[in-house]
């Protein structure tokens, strides 16, 4: 690695050539600091130009690249393995927007620009790039566009897949492949960047994307419902989406213990409704009309509450309540981290089979872990939840994974899937491969060969490397 590492401080500089282990650190474990690996160097080219030389470099030193954006993953799929041979291949100086034109509904970011820096100019325009989730203020657009980011606007957006019109790519080689496109429409043979997008720096890097943009909503409103079930929960959200088609733009469910986790936990938040309730829905709904929109939530509402499903209910008045609302949601993780682990999930059913997801998983707690605290929460309209698992600290690695093959084996039963949106990384590998079919296993296979024929894009994400690993000169 030493000739590599010469090698690239003349293409980078220097001081974009992290080699001290201090130095390295921060980018060497993830964001809850539960996964951490070793890499050689951490590379942090400025340009396409730049990543391009180093790609080439490391191809023609068979040094093994780990892309990395905001390091904000949840599988491990930006983290190198423990051989201290990998270079993680940091694309966060790339973070220009390089041009937006809302009359196009477009911007251009290159793969380093943080989500909110995006949504921010997006929104300066007068446009909104809709692409919204918890970790938005350190993520970047590479990270967001390998994962095939989802997040909280999914049921009216879709997923990072649906808005991205272009990309540049960085191969395997070295070359760069253009696909900077603006069209809405274009069928003139495959559409490569779909490959690329959701393919967790397997088989290119990327280094910018064309975003859709999309009419600024002036109308927004945000509430919060208690239901008494599961069932309840999923037959509301259907009343609403009747109601309200595609206006509704999140529906998430929160769980009773994941609200009074997040309440007891988090400094200055109060509890949305006036009592506690088994189950609630945080749902917003938004128009591009200045007013009315909030007198069709409340008469909706009301129809709701005289059918008893809904409980209690409140819609935020301003802002700081809105926010408010979404803090209890996105903050219970955090909560239930201060007493203990989190085993985390991401998984998605039908939404109608949510409720018996639910319970079996709940129903099988006493002989997984009788000490384990189911707290569900997430993108209900969307089908998928991440049923995560609060348990004691330092609870045995074996009895983490019991859990969640428990709960894989649930999903299994309901056609589900493992991961909805946050992707495969190195965590769930084996778990994929042990369920997907042995055609579409090829298949992957059969595309990363092609596409990186030496096995040196992040090797061990998403697949098991098929050759050893040779030692880099
Ligand atoms: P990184 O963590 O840096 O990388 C992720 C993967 O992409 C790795 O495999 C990496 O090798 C690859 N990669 C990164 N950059 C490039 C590139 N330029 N070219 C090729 N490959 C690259 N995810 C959701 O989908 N929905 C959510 O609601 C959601 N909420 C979250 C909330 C919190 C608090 C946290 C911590 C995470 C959440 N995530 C969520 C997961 C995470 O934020 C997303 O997966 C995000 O898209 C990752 O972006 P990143 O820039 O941090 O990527
Ligand atoms: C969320 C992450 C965990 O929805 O995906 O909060
Ligand atoms: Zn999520």
């Amino acid at each position: 690695v030493q000739a590599f590492a010469e090698a690239s401080r003349a293409i980078v500089g220097a001081s974009h050539v992290l080699g001290a282990a201090e130095d390295r650190a921060r980018y060497e474990v993830d964001f809850w600091r539960q996964h951490g690996g070793t890499a050689a160097l951490v590379l942090c080219p400025g340009t396409t130009a730049e990543v391009a030389a180093i790609v080439a470099l490391a191809a023609a030193h068979g040094v093994a690249l780990v892309p990395q954006a905001g390091n904000t993953g949840l599988v491990a799929g930006g983290i190198p393995d423990g051989s201290g041979r990998e270079a993680i291949l940091s694309l966060r100086r790339l973070d220009r927007i390089r041009r937006i034109d809302p009359a196009g509904d477009y911007l251009i970011a290159e793969a380093g620009c943080i989500l909110e820096t995006v949504q921010n100019a997006a929104g300066e325009a007068g446009r909104m790039f809709p692409l919204t989730l918890g970790a938005e203020g350190s993520c970047r657009i590479g990270g967001n566009v390998a994962t095939n980011a989802g997040g909280n606007n999914v049921l009216r957006y879709g997923m990072t897949r649906n808005l991205v019109l272009g990309l540049e790519v960085v191969l395997a080689d070295g070359s760069v492949l253009d696909l900077l496109r603006r069209l809405h429409k274009d069928n003139t043979g495959y559409d490569l960047k779909q490959l690329f997008i959701g393919s967790e720096g397997t088989l290119g890097i990327v280094t910018a994307a064309v975003l859709r943009l999309v009419a600024m909503p002036r109308e927004r409103v945000t509430f919060w419902l208690a239901v008494g079930s599961l069932d309840d929960a999923v037959h509301l959200f259907a009343q609403l989406r009747n109601a309200f088609g595609d206006l509704i733009s999140a529906c998430e469910l929160i769980s009773s213990p994941g609200v009074e986790l997040a309440l007891e936990r988090l400094p200055g938040l109060r509890r949305p409704v006036s009592e506690p309730h088994p189950w609630h829905l945080l749902v917003e709904v938004a128009w591009t009309f200045d007013s009315g929109l909030r007198e069709r939530v409340e008469a909706e509402l009301e129809r709701q509450f005289a059918e008893g499903r809904c409980l209690d209910g409140a819609v935020a008045d301003n802002e700081a309540q809105r926010r408010m609302m979404w803090r209890v949601r996105e903050g219970q993780t955090e909560a239930a981290m201060q007493i203990g682990d989190v085993v985390r999930s991401d998984v998605a059913v039908a939404v109608g089979d949510i409720p018996t997801l639910v319970t079996r998983v709940f129903d099988r707690l006493p002989t997984l872990a009788p000490f384990a605290t189911l707290l569900p929460f997430g993108h209900v309209g969307d089908g998928n939840l991440h049923m995560n698992f609060a348990v004691p600290r330092n609870t045995p690695s074996e009895v983490k994974l019991r859990l969640l093959d428990g709960l894989f084996e649930e999903v299994d039963r309901l056609g589900g899937s493992i991961s909805a949106e946050h992707g495969v990384g190195r965590l769930k590998r084996d778990a994929i491969a042990a369920r997907k079919s042995p055609a579409a296993m090829t298949l992957m296979h059969r595309l990363k060969d092609t596409l990186d024929p030496a096995g040196l894009l992040n090797p061990g994400v998403v697949l098991t490397p098929r050759r050893p690993f040779l030692d880099p000169d």
